[in-house]
């Protein structure tokens, strides 16, 4: 096998033992990398009913046929467990030497089971592995706890961490990488944390086997200087992400006020431009050839990276205009290892909640300076800090009085910086994400603005929503390598084929590519279909907030626009079809045949038939 090194290393904490087991070329054909091998080990061997934070559910690290290989973009790493948020399959992809690391070591799957009786580092050099004690970072911030790993084991290393929201297993804490990135929204920084697992750290040094090495070089040199060259053209670095924000308040999407407004008069000062005249540095993953990651110095003058999901939410969301204080919001989510988009929603739902008198407590929008205590009571799981480390959803089953209307989730999880209370597309494409509310899956925002009409719910979005799913959350996902090439510089997908094939020596067209994302999908219906047998669409239901005639906006270009629940499920129907899934949204049996999901499906409970 080429490509694939065809091992994974199993870890187990409980009695610290580890193996190298190897994989088939059928298993690496038919899932590819990242997000394939992750669905398909958790379907296998998780039980149905687990508790995600027990020592039964696995950590995996999971990368692709092209991870590591320099070519555009590659050093990234899927981190992936059963999520605590949500109850199914939950991810992330993140920037991060670990991607590099652990293939030069020899693995492209890394399994972590069990749970160790104490807290561990986890030392990986090459074919050796050591369970190191983590006591003396065990409570601190992943920025102290990086910089303690890279003392110990120097900066040539891969290295993730997780910080006190993991360690207090808060539902939505996330793993860190590089000082900057961040991944694993779903809550896999509290699966870590769970297993007393503080951080991994790995050191390869063996060579990246490939088909056809001298191709591989060339292709992949080419496509580097093509972004590099691409992006020095369009500028789009310059405020990288962050150019999306001024959009958004002018198209009436940004999410102000707990995702109750649209826009907002002082949304200029949080701006992209505003953040690019605030730079203090760019940042960027392994392999980038264009960086994403702004950093500014906060209020109190630290280096914090924003991107535009984390300004939206922990700023506009909150109606904090002040970019110094988004940066303290932020920096403190980067180090207590919390998920900023679910951070920025809970705190938005609180104060919320408060203002509609469904629970007491002295918080209000706007207040920077009482957000950022909340945020520490929340890593540290302290009063109020404890129900809402548990996510907007359970928050709001305990605080009841309607307020579940409005807390803006999806399955569990909270979702991304977009305001969809008058875009059905978009609110379909959080609804029928497959982890919860992610934008990462179909960011169909801005095809749905600059080329439909923003009031239909039509097939034409559905087949949209569907392409962009099978691209950034197959392609993208099972590659492993970063889409902003594509979705940002416009760089052919026919790039991936080429990589692939370079790397494999198996070509594989689009269309193949597109079926593989298919099987994905329809395998994480599947897990949450076992998960919960009395699986019905409301699951892919948005809030009952965007539904709501009195919550449209009163005034400005979307006045009395809202989402009507009926056209919304309607359109639900058309994804189902164009799917091949019942009108539960779950596979049909022809589907299941159609995507070689057989052996999978055999696995369902009785209670639970394919249609
Ligand atoms: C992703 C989500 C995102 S998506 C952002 S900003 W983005 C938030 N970033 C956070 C952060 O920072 N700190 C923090 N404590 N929490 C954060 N939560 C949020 O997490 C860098 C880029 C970005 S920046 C995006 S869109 C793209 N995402 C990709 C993806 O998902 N897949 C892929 N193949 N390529 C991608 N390229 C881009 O990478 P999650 P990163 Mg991320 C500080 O993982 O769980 O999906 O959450 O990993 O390396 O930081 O991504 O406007």
């Amino acid at each position: 096998m080429k490509g694939w090194l065809g091992n994974i290393l199993r870890v187990n904490l409980t009695d610290k033992t580890f193996r190298k087991e190897s994989f088939s070329e059928e298993f690496a054909k038919k899932w590819i990398g990242g997000r394939g091998f992750a669905t398909k080990i958790l379907y296998d061997e998780l039980k149905p009913g687990i508790d995600p934070l027990g020592p039964e559910n696995k950590f995996i690290v999971a990368l692709g046929p092209i991870s590591g290989i320099p070519a555009p973009n590659t050093g990234k790493a899927v981190v992936a467990a059963k999520s605590p948020l949500t109850g199914g399959y939950g991810d992330g992809n993140m920037g991060t030497y670990v991607s590099i690391h652990l293939r030069k070591a020899g693995y492209d799957i890394l399994i972590v089971e069990g749970k160790a009786d104490s807290p561990t580092c986890l030392y990986i050099k090459d074919d050796e592995v050591e369970f190191l004690p983590a006591d003396e970072i065990w409570g601190k911030g992943t920025y102290d706890s990086q910089k303690w790993l890279y003392e110990k084991f120097g900066k040539q290393v891969g290295a993730m961490t997780i910080g006190q929201g993991g360690e207090n297993l808060v539902k939505f804490a996330i793993v860190r990488s590089l000082e900057g990135r961040a991944g694993g929204r779903p809550g896999m920084g509290a699966v870590m944390g769970s297993k007393n697992l503080k951080a991994i750290v790995v050191k390869g040094t063996k060579d990246i086997p490939v088909a056809d090495p001298e191709k591989m070089r060339k292709d992949g040199k080419e496509g580097m200087k093509e972004a590099y060259q691409t992006d020095k053209k369009i500028g789009w670095s310059k405020q990288a992400t962050n150019g999306v924000l001024a959009w958004c308040n002018e198209t009436n999407t940004l999410p102000v006020r707990n995702m109750r407004k649209t826009s907002h008069p002082d949304a200029w000062k949080i701006d992209g431009q505003r953040l690019d005249e605030a730079r203090v540095a760019t940042y960027g993953c392994p392999n980038c050839t264009f960086h994403c990651g702004i950093t500014i110095h906060d209020s109190e003058k630290r280096e914090s990276e924003l991107d535009y999901e984390n300004i939206g939410l922990l700023g506009a969301s909150l109606e904090i205009f002040n970019l110094q204080d988004v940066g303290s919001l932020n920096y403190l989510c980067d180090d207590y290892g919390l998920d900023t988009i679910s951070a920025g929603d809970v705190l938005a739902f609180y104060a919320d909640a408060i203002d509609h008198g469904a629970t007491e407590g002295d918080f209000k929008f706007g207040d920077a300076k009482r957000a950022i205590e909340i945020l520490g009571m929340i890593a540290k799981r302290e009063g109020v800090g404890d129900i809402l480390a548990d996510g907007s959803y359970r928050a709001a089953l305990k605080f009841g009085n309607n307020s579940l209307d409005y807390a803006m989730q999806v399955k569990g999880m909270e979702i991304s910086a977009y305001n969809c209370k008058f875009l059905p597309g978009m609110a379909l494409a959080f609804g029928t994400s497959p982890i919860g509310a992610h934008h990462k899956e179909s960011w169909v925002i801005t095809y749905e603005i600059s080329e439909t009409p923003r009031e239909a719910y039509s097939q034409q979005k559905v087949d949209k929503i569907i392409e962009l799913q099978r691209i950034r959350g197959g392609l993208f996902e099972f590659i492993v390598s970063c889409r902003f090439p594509w979705v940002e510089l416009g760089m052919d997908l026919n790039i991936y084929t080429k990589y692939f094939k370079d790397a494999t020596g198996i070509d594989y067209t689009l269309d193949d590519f597109w079926k593989i994302a298919d099987r994905i999908y329809s395998l994480m219906k599947l897990f949450w279909l076992r998960e919960d047998p009395d699986w019905d669409r409301t699951r892919d239901y948005v809030p009952e907030v965007w539904f709501d005639p009195a919550n449209a906006d009163k005034e400005g270009p979307i006045a009395g626009k809202i989402l009507e629940k009926d056209k919304y499920d309607e359109m639900l129907t058309l994804f189902y079809d164009a799917r091949g899934w019942d009108d539960r949204g779950i596979p049909t049996m022809e589907t299941i045949k159609r995507l070689d999901l057989e052996e999978e499906a055999k696995s369902l409970p009785e209670e639970a038939k394919l249609k």
